[in-house]
Formats: structure tokens, C-alpha cells, sequence
């Protein structure tokens, strides 16, 4: 049995100071104001001056994945080692049925990538990219491997689907309460903006945010959000970039349309004057949807605070600026699609919201409302008896940079260099095993795959009334 000693546990009912005790993968006991004796536990993990959070879980990663452009630089062994790292626990990654290809056989796929390597435990979203009486009769094979959600995309010729089809999508995974997440940018529009921007001479990588402009997210948004509608299924819009598609979501919720909300830090952080970068460096921030206006950003973080974002992921999809993201120079199209994230997740965001999240609403997003929408609660999501031993033990206190020079990313850089971070994981544990300490990897890979239930409601804050 392990001892996390006098820490401030963050619990389903508020923090509290006392103990954690691990048993194997699971977590044994909750003690408020500590264990009697310290005596007969194997292993005594000293967590004062921390908090003690279930393992976060990032909910939106590209592993190891070919994109259409390029391979990520991430495999599952590497973006995991370095996710467990920043203090995340568990990834749900994009699974991908390619035309041509049948759902089981890119599951077994991604399992032949994934299994035995990783240091944080996986699960897989199954994204669609055919959809046919053959390719739907797969659905229910997928609910019986632990795949309970789903994605489709408006954008990426190669991936996305016609309106119809993403009907039936939803009618279809809606009976086993499945969940379907939508890369919500209108394809369309995008191609003929790219041309457009690019035939008028721009060329770099300010061409890339040029040619994604708000509306093409909130058009396609809006779309999304009929259909949810009219198949009364659950939608999970993720990331989330523009103040315009948070005005879509908001209206759909007032109808009583079922949908979650994912944003990531980049759209918090980041804004579009990053794409001026000089010497090719505003490729790093080549991602779609990109990082958007000040404005935006502005709205976004009200949001994350007020309660209307439901989950924080990163989208982590990895390529190195040389060797990869510099096959677009002369033509921002060419640029792959993607940045890195999974591992500063937890720093980025307690740095710059602890004044305004508190370790509750921290753990709501990070950890339990990923948990809940993905179907992993309650063995994953909150510190309880009888959950799985995933566990981050949080030091606020320990200021650093955020630097490739330091990070476990498997990447040429980050587009966070430079930034002063505060707080850091003392302890990482996976299924009751320490998989990193202070911010470095133990060598351990204890990381398992998580086959998923049906998802439940987020937790959602209530508008307290203003204080004047
Ligand atoms: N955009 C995506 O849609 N997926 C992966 C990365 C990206 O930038
Ligand atoms: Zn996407
Ligand atoms: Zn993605
Ligand atoms: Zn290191």
C-alpha cells in the first residue's frame, strides 16, 4: 500500500486536507486529517503544500497518426511519457477509419500502436470517414470494445462527411448513448479561401489564419447544432476558437440542444499576431482552427471561467518546424496541420487561472468532466474509494520555463518557449504505479487501455448571482 501524505485532496465534496491511500491500481481510502499510523505502508509519498487531484485527462490528442500531410512527430510511447509528465494521466486519442479501411480494422490498428508502450492509460474516439450500410454495421462492435464516442468532420476533403450522412452518424450512436465530437470548420469555404489568399500572393503562414476566418468555425457550428437537433443526440463541439461559435452553442443550449464544449489552451493563450512571426516561425502555430483574435481569446477565457467551456484538451498533434512544418515554405497549405501541448496542459492553465479557477473548478475540467462526457467516471475523474489510482500530486509553489529544452515532447519546439510557469507535478501515478516525479518520467509504463461506457452530463457551474 501506498501513503499520499498531507495534501490538500481535492475530492467530490471540496478540498480537503488528509491522506490518500493506494492499493494496487485502486484507491483504497480518502482519509480526512490523515491516517492514526504511518506504520505498514510501503511506501510514505510526502504531498504538503500540494494538491492532490485524479490524474487529468486529456480528452483530444493525434498520436502517431497520419494526417494527410505527414505522420505526427509523437508516437503513443513518447506523447504519453511526456503527458504523464505535465500530470496527465489518461488521453483519449483520434482513432481514424481512412476510406477504404473498416472501423475494427483501424481499432486493432491503433492498438497495435499503442499497446505496451504507454505511460498514461489511452482510450480511442473512432473518427469517421466513410459511411455506408457496411461501415454502420461496425457501430455496435464499437460500443462492445469500450469505444463510446465518436467524430466526423466539416473540413479535410479526405475526412469529412455530407450533412445526410452525419445525420444517420447521430441517429445511429445516439440509442447506446454514444457521443459524437465535430471538427466544426466549413470545408468548403476553406478550400476556396485558401485559394483565394494564396493567389493573391500570400504565401506564409499568416495565408493559414487568412484563409480560416471565424465564421467558417461558427457557420459550421451552427450546422452542427441543427443536426444535434433534429437527431436529439449528444454533440461534443471541440476545440472551440471564436466568440462568434460560443454565441452558436449558447443559442443551441437555450433550445435544449445536447451539447458539451471542448477548448484548449492555445485558443486561450495564443493569438493570431503569433502567424508574424519572422523566418517561417509562425508555422508552429499552423493548427486548425488557429489561434484567433485578441478578442476571441477574451471571450474564451470569460468563458472557461463562467462555466460555459465543459472540458479542456489539447488537440496535441505534433510535427517538427524542421523536417516537417517546413515543407510548406512558399505555400502555407503545405504546412501540416498541428501543434504540441498534451505535456503543459496542466501548467499553462493552473499559471494563468488559478486566481479565478479554483482547485475545484481545475479538477471539473481537467479531470471529472472529461471523465463524465467520455464514459470513464466514476473509476476515473474524482478521488474515491474504489476509483482507479490515477493520481496527480499538484506543487503550486514551483515557478519554471517552459522550454524545449526541457520538455518530454517529442518535438523540435514548443509555442509556449519562454513561458513562466508556476506549479508542477511533484508525483504522477497511473493505475497506483509512479510514472513521473518532478516533472521527469520514472521509466515506468503502466499506462492500460480504457474501454468506455456511456458518457453522463458534465458537471456545470451555476451562475451564482453577481457580486457588486
Ligand atoms: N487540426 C485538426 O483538425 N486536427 C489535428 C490538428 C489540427 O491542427
Ligand atoms: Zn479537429
Ligand atoms: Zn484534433
Ligand atoms: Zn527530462
Amino acid at each position: 500500500m501506498k501513503l499520499i501524505a498531507d495534501g490538500i485532496l481535492v475530492t467530490p465534496a471540496g478540498p480537503v486536507r488528509g491522506d490518500l491511500v493506494l492499493d494496487g491500481g485502486s484507491i483504497a481510502d480518502v482519509v480526512p486529517g490523515g491516517v492514526a499510523s504511518r506504520d505498514g505502508f510501503d511506501e510514505v509519498y510526502d504531498a504538503s503544500g500540494c494538491y492532490v487531484y485524479p490524474g487529468f485527462i486529456d480528452a483530444h490528442t493525434h498520436m502517431q497518426c497520419w494526417t494527410g500531410m505527414d505522420w505526427t512527430a509523437d508516437s503513443f510511447e513518447t506523447g504519453t511519457r511526456a503527458a504523464a509528465c505535465g500530470g496527465t494521466t489518461t488521453i483519449v486519442d483520434y482513432a481514424t477509419q481512412d476510406r477504404g479501411t473498416t472501423m475494427p480494422d483501424a481499432l486493432a490498428e491503433w492498438h497495435r500502436r499503442a499497446d505496451g508502450t504507454c505511460t498514461a492509460n489511452y482510450g480511442f474516439h473512432m473518427a469517421i470517414a466513410e459511411w455506408n450500410n457496411e461501415t454502420k454495421a461496425d457501430i455496435p462492435a464499437m460500443f462492445d470494445a469500450g469505444v463510446t464516442s465518436f467524430k466526423t468532420y466539416f473540413a479535410y476533403d479526405h475526412l469529412r462527411l455530407p450533412d445526410d450522412q452525419m445525420l444517420d452518424v447521430l441517429e445511429t450512436i445516439r440509442p447506446g448513448g454514444g457521443i459524437l465530437c465535430v471538427h466544426c470548420e466549413n470545408g468548403d469555404l476553406v478550400d476556396s479561401l485558401q485559394r483565394r489568399v494564396f493567389d493573391a500572393g500570400v504565401t506564409g503562414p499568416e495565408g493559414h489564419p487568412m484563409s480560416r476566418p471565424a465564421i467558417c468555425e461558427a457557420e459550421a457550428i451552427s450546422r452542427l447544432m441543427y443536426l444535434a437537433e433534429l437527431s436529439g443526440a449528444r454533440v461534443n463541439v471541440v476545440h472551440l476558437s471564436t466568440a462568434l461559435g460560443l454565441e452558436a452553442v449558447e443559442a443551441a443550449k437555450a433550445r435544449g440542444v445536447d451539447v458539451c464544449v471542448e477548448s484548449c489552451p492555445q485558443y486561450l493563450i495564443l493569438d493570431d499576431t503569433c502567424f508574424l512571426e519572422p523566418d517561417f516561425q509562425g508555422a508552429k502555430y499552423v493548427m486548425s482552427p488557429p489561434p484567433r483574435k485578441p478578442h476571441d481569446r477574451s471571450v474564451l477565457q470569460d468563458a472557461l471561467v463562467d462555466g460555459s467551456i465543459d472540458t479542456l484538451a489539447t488537440d496535441h498533434c505534433s510535427f517538427n518546424l524542421f523536417g516537417q512544418k517546413d515543407r510548406g515554405v512558399g505555400d502555407f497549405r503545405k504546412i501540416p496541420n498541428g501543434g504540441p501541448g498534451v505535456e503543459h496542459r496542466p501548467a499553462l492553465i493552473q499559471t494563468l487561472f488559478a486566481d479565478e479557477l479554483g482547485p475545484e473548478d481545475f479538477c471539473r475540467l481537467m479531470s471529472e468532466n472529461p471523465a463524465r462526457v467520455f464514459g470513464m467516471y466514476p473509476e476515473k475523474g474524482r478521488l474515491a474509494a474504489g476509483s482507479d489510482a490515477d493520481v496527480c500530486v499538484w506543487d503550486p509553489s514551483v515557478a519554471w520555463t517552459i522550454s524545449v529544452k526541457n520538455q518530454h515532447q517529442a518535438v523540435d519546439y514548443t509555442p509556449y518557449e519562454g513561458f513562466e510557469a508556476r506549479g508542477m507535478p511533484r508525483y504522477v501515478f497511473v493505475n497506483g504505479e509512479l510514472a513521473a516525479e518532478n516533472g521527469e518520467p520514472t521509466g515506468a509504463k503502466p499506462g492500460r487501455y480504457v474501454p468506455r461506457h456511456a458518457g453522463c452530463e458534465p458537471r456545470r457551474v451555476d451562475d451564482g448571482p453577481e457580486v457588486p
